[in-house]
């Protein structure tokens, strides 16, 4: 069945790790996969454009679908291989509706962190202004904390309840990076605790970015968090 699917990804990529968990997750090993480099644009390539005209990764595809958004594919593969695997969607219709929430909130992390991550390279040199980029800091630590919050008070050690999710699946990668760029354990000891906990589940393991493995050092950006 895998052999039907392709994607095409980049090492580090949030959106691209998650999809790969989702596939390790339903047991959807033997894909066609491609490993991409930002770096030397092979996003803006012709095949990922005929995947994805956004020139953007993941993208992916299974038979003549094609999901490049990476919510979208998360979501795909759980309807779509329901028995399979881990089942990522609970049928308590507390925990899910709280699933829901939490994947779509992720949305806001994923936006704040972009905000300062990414502040040198999206601002041109001449219209950057401390105060912007103390704002976006600001903003980012307030998300940050009502992450810890969320898991200080969730149900069970996962983000939607006692068993692991599609909210796990798609808001992990996001806070690997966080942690990658330097977010400190210390004053997030609950994001820390479920980072370190979920790095040795098999589906995480197994796709863990190549580019940190290599390089497990990782960046300071977000030290002062
Ligand atoms: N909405 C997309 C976003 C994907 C995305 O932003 N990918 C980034 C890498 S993390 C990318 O390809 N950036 C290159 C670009 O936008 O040119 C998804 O979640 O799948």
């Amino acid at each position: 069945m895998a052999k039907d699917m392709t994607l095409l990804w980049g090492s580090g990529s949030p959106p691209c790790w998650r999809v790969m968990i989702a596939l390790e997750e339903k047991k959807l090993q033997g894909y066609h996969q491609k490993e991409l480099s930002f770096e030397k644009l092979e996003h803006k390539s012709g095949e990922v454009m005929a995947l994805n005209c956004r020139g953007q990764l993941p993208a992916f595809k299974h038979g003549d679908k094609i999901l490049n958004e990476s919510m979208a594919a998360c979501f795909y593969l759980e309807s779509e291989f329901k028995s399979q695997g881990t089942k990522l969607c609970t049928d308590n219709p507390k925990a899910h509706a709280l699933m829901l929430q939490r994947i779509m909130e992720c949305n806001n992390l994923s936006q704040k962190s972009g905000d300062v991550i990414y502040y040198k390279w999206k601002v041109p040199e001449g219209e950057r202004h401390d105060s912007a980029l103390k704002r976006n800091k600001e903003a980012l630590t307030a998300e940050v904390k009502l992450w810890e919050r969320y898991l200080k008070e969730a149900p069970g050690d996962f983000l939607a309840g006692c068993t692991f999710s599609l909210a796990d699946v798609i808001v992990y990668p996001t806070i690997g990076y966080l942690f990658r760029l330097g977010l400190c354990e210390k004053k997030y000891p609950n994001l820390a605790k479920y980072y370190n906990a979920l790095k040795s589940r098999p589906s995480i393991e197994a796709t863990w970015p190549p580019s940190w493995l290599k390089d497990p050092k990782g960046g300071d950006v977000l030290k002062d968090i």
